[in-house]
């Protein structure tokens, strides 16, 4: 799916502002639904959560409803007028004139619709969006059904899970360390395309010698009747551009292969990200999509960006911040692309959901390698439950992979696919990799540039783990010293070393993608102990010494690039406090180290 960018022939209106909303409850809205009374202002895109300081909208659980008027300027007459969602958590139903026109589960990825024939041009109309945050046994990300009760059934002030249903206030339960956020998240917009228009464009970089080669297929969108035995009216034309918009290459069909002379390649940062445009015609209308000519292949143990092995530094990220909650904030992810260059990190984890389309972008342009994961996080439910016998998740996680990839294959940015976050891998691991291995299967068939696919597997019994060896890559997230063997760090590097000996075994490329230790920004102690600075810092120091060792170990990813929020929790003061920064982006002394140990270490060639 195209993002939506405005041109000589296209037009884009962001619908961004403020806007009408309304607390619902558990019933959902149904076919119709009427004009909202009683409503309150909130801010699109953002959660809506941390919008009023009231439990009702932190702890809402089940429908929301927002609403404004649309309205469709006279000269998009003749046009192909679109109204575009890029997300909205988790599950939206869209009314036009009270009728319901569209529905869509998954709060990380885009949807459109096509207006012609709802609304005509030189009208408005009512459009309330109805958006419920429920997460359970069959969305991703998962939510646990029932609270298992803390201290146990026979605690008579803490009731058992039955009882708790009759008399606790029905909430959402994330089997995710995350604040489950919900609401209008990134622009809606509303944008024209001529009636016979460019749908889609996939292009698929190689090598050879010294050129660039583009292998490229172009999807063109019409109605029959405007289109069909009428082709030639409308030709296609592809022209590749570079970064001074010269013409470097062209083509005059809807497929085939375009080669680019003495191509610039695309690297990760400080090394050139060079892209190029290519720029798409088909009759009246244009689109323009940035691409970068690079390579990414799994060889033994190595990564190899551009033939180079390439060492992950960096980490896990979450979109999260004050107010806006987990909605697209432009200004932060400018802030954190720096923030990412000042650590001399090369590299990130969209943990645990598909980003905003904006960061990718930044990414391309700034160099910045990205690990794109789906929303599947929280698959499991401990010894007595088989997850993948029992969630009704599967077919919702093709359709999130599917969407996934449409998306975001052009990016040179992303360079693997994670197709989900900590799964229960060990208590039923036949179970497990039967359906993993499927999956993984399908993403590889998804990709047309076919990149490396993998998941990343929760501290486990790994000798269990059928399915964690036989990703592309093998990324662990593993806490040694923090939530097993606490504060004992060498008992840690002992049973980290432990397992990187069963994983040199494996013969695959190793990473890690989380490991951590929560700091509270401010505790200090000349003997490290949890919960300080300077534990966080150690507990860095004595693992990297371990993985420094390890010739097929082939990247850092820590947890995570900064506190967020999460659940509140017995576990939890204020969210999660395992970032190198604080929320608002101040560095922690592990900030400082990283920058240092980072700013000595290549990109490429690390382990030889
Ligand atoms: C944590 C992280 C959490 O924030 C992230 O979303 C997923 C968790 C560690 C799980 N991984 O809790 O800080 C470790 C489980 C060990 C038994």
């Amino acid at each position: 799916m195209l993002y939506p960018r405005e041109n000589e022939v296209r037009m884009v209106s962001d619908l961004s502002g403020i806007w009408e909303f309304k607390l619902g409850d558990e019933t959902g809205p149904g076919a119709r639904c009427p004009a909202l009374t009683g409503t309150e202002v909130i801010a699109v895109p953002a959660s809506y959560n941390d919008q009023k300081d009231d439990r009702a909208y932190r702890e809402h659980y089940g429908w929301v409803y927002y609403q404004r008027i649309l309205t469709i300027p006279k000269y998009w007459e003749g046009q192909r007028v679109v109204l575009r969602f890029d997300a909205v958590t988790h599950q939206a139903r869209i009314y036009v004139d009270d009728k319901l026109v569209m529905e869509h589960k998954g709060g990380f990825l885009p949807f459109e619709l096509e207006l012609n024939g709802l609304v005509s041009a030189g009208s408005s109309a009512r459009l309330v969006v109805a958006v419920d945050n429920r997460v359970n046994h069959s969305t991703l990300p998962v939510g646990n059904e029932s609270s298992t009760a803390f201290f146990g059934s026979d605690n008579p002030g803490v009731p058992s899970v039955e009882a708790a249903k009759q008399w606790r206030n029905p909430r959402n339960l994330p089997n995710f360390d995350f604040f489950n956020y919900a609401g209008i998240h990134r622009p809606v917009r509303l944008y024209t395309t001529p009636e016979v228009y460019v749908k889609d464009i996939t292009l698929v970089p190689d090598i050879s010698g010294t050129d660039g080669i583009v292998k490229y297929e172009i999807e063109i969108g019409a109605g029959k009747e405007v289109y069909d035995g009428k082709q030639e009216k409308f030709p296609v034309q592809l022209t590749i551009l570079d970064a001074e918009r010269k013409v470097v290459a062209s083509a005059g069909q809807a497929a085939g292969t375009i080669a680019i002379p003495d191509a610039r390649l695309w690297w990760p940062w400080p090394g050139e990200p060079y892209l190029y445009t290519a720029v798409i015609t088909c009759g009246e209308d244009r689109y323009e999509q940035q691409f970068g000519i690079r390579t990414v292949k799994v060889q033994d143990t190595r990564f190899l960006i551009n033939g180079k092995p390439f060492y992950f530094k960096g980490f896990g990220k979450h979109e999260d911040s004050a107010f806006h909650g987990r909605g697209l904030d432009q200004c932060l992810n400018v802030k954190d692309i720096h923030l990412i260059r000042w650590l001399n990190a090369n590299s990130f984890r969209t943990s645990h959901y598909p980003y905003a389309e904006e960061m990718y972008d930044l990414c391309d342009r700034e160099g910045i390698v990205v690990i794109d994961e789906t929303t599947a996080v929280g698959i499991g439910a401990g010894e007595a439950q088989d997850p993948y016998k029992t969630f009704a998740i599967r077919e919702h996680h093709e359709e999130v992979l599917r969407d996934l990839v449409a998306r975001d294959k052009n990016h040179p940015c992303v360079v693997m696919w994670s197709m989900g976050n900590e799964p229960d891998t060990e208590h039923f691991p036949e179970s497990a990799y039967e359906y993993w291995h499927s999956l993984y299967e399908l993403t590889h068939r998804l990709d047309p540039a076919d990149r490396p696919v993998t998941f990343v597997c929760c501290q486990n019994n790994y000798e269990k783990d059928l399915v964690t060896r036989t990703m592309d890559v093998v990324c662990i997230n593993r806490y040694y010293g923090w939530y097993n063997l606490s504060g004992d760090l060498d008992a840690a590097c002992y049973g980290l070393n432990q397992e990187l000996d069963f994983w040199e075994k494996q013969k695959k490329p190793v990473m890690i993608t989380e490991y951590g230790a929560d700091a509270i920004a401010g505790i200090h102690e000349c003997v490290a102990e949890m919960f300080s600075e300077e534990f966080q810092v150690e507990f860095y120091e004595r693992q990297n010494a371990e993985f420094d060792k390890r010739n097929f170990f082939i990247g850092e990813h820590v947890w995570n690039f900064a506190d967020f929020a999460t659940i509140q929790g017995c576990m939890r003061a204020d969210g999660n406090k395992k970032g190198l920064l604080t929320r608002d982006r101040r560095p922690k002394m592990a900030a400082h180290y990283f920058r240092k140990r980072w700013g000595k270490m290549p990109n490429f060639g690390y382990k030889g």
